[in-house]
């Protein structure tokens, strides 16, 4: 199914999947990432997710993308730059995290981690930076990308967790509902195989020219979008592949999306997501976030927030 936006990194070029990008928004990509790699950031999400749980008291199944970092000697395994996870323990000791950061009052626990994401090494930022995925991005927008870490994520997802999983959404709904605004591209990497034992994604596989109404009684900001209007008009041609830890769907800000979860499913999925936007069209919610990010100029460089004010220097 879907044959004509699927793709494996280890044959078809760049310019494929940008021109598959191009009229459909988007594709599923196997093999562009390396698999063992990936499988050991499941483990440090799972360890440092019940961490997690264990010092706030609830199951936290979304976090910063170092969530997917911890302790590690395999000489293979190098983060962002280069720098060694070897010299790194886990983030909730890095950071020094307590309780009292965790939604207390206007604090955001998360913020921390968008501020200092460049000062320890990201597994999955370093794996991802030498993949074919820039190339993909530079085909496609023609410029240089930004990719703040406020809008990147790890998460994970299991049956008894359902009432944490996402509804019909497109990304950046949370923020805005100005098409202007939707000008990012996800690329959504499974750390674990999925789709069919454990959680996937399911998408209808056509960017769609607006952003869809917000469900009966909801105004202003709200993520999802009314299940209803997505299941009449696009109910008979969702898709739910099963992917391979190393597979990756990416897809812009106009794809609409959910979580995949049936309850014959045993297994837990971990994930991350990372979102890239071109530098010259970063949505404002995206400059107020502010944060750490990295940019795709000449190589992947470290900047300072806010990303659109960055001299993109280490
Ligand atoms: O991982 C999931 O289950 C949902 C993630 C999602 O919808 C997103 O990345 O926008």
């Amino acid at each position: 199914m879907n044959r004509d936006i699927t793709f494996d990194a280890t044959v078809d070029p760049p310019e494929a999947v940008v021109g598959a990008l191009r009229r459909t928004g988007c594709v599923l990509l196997r093999n562009a990432l390396p698999r063992c790699p990936l499988l050991v950031a499941a483990d440090a999400v799972q360890a440092n997710a019940r961490r997690l749980k264990e010092l706030v008291g609830r199951e936290v199944n979304d976090m910063p993308l170092c969530f997917a970092d911890r302790q590690c000697l395999d000489p293979n395994i190098v983060g962002f730059k280069g720098a060694s996870l070897s010299d790194f323990t886990d983030p909730l000791n890095f950071s020094g995290f307590d309780r009292s950061w965790f939604y207390e009052g206007e604090r955001n626990y998360k913020r921390w981690f968008w501020d200092n994401g460049a000062a320890f090494p990201n597994l999955i930022l370093g794996l991802f930076t030498r993949s074919i995925l820039p190339a993909i991005y530079h085909g496609l927008y023609g410029q240089p990308m930004v990719c703040p870490y406020a809008q990147c994520a790890v998460r994970y997802q299991r049956v008894d967790l359902r009432e944490k999983s996402y509804a019909f959404h497109q990304d950046a709904s949370y923020h805005s509902r100005d098409p202007l605004h939707h000008s990012g591209l996800t690329t959504w990497i499974p750390l674990t195989d999925c789709g069919a034992d454990a959680p996937g994604l399911e998408l209808y596989p056509q960017a769609l020219d607006e952003v869809l109404p917000l469900p009966p009684g909801i105004t202003g900001r709200h993520l999802f979008c009314e299940e209803s209007t997505v299941l009449d008009r696009y109910g008979g041609r969702l898709w739910a592949p099963e992917m391979a830890a190393g597979d990756v769907l990416m897809f812009n800000h106009f794809v609409v999306h959910r979580s995949h979860i049936t309850s014959d499913m045993t297994r837990e999925r971990q994930s991350a997501e990372i979102r890239l936007f071109p530098r010259s069209g970063i949505p404002e919610f995206v400059r107020e976030i502010g944060g750490w990010g990295f940019a795709s100029p000449d190589g992947w460089l470290a900047c300072k927030k806010p990303p659109d004010q960055a001299h993109f220097s280490a």
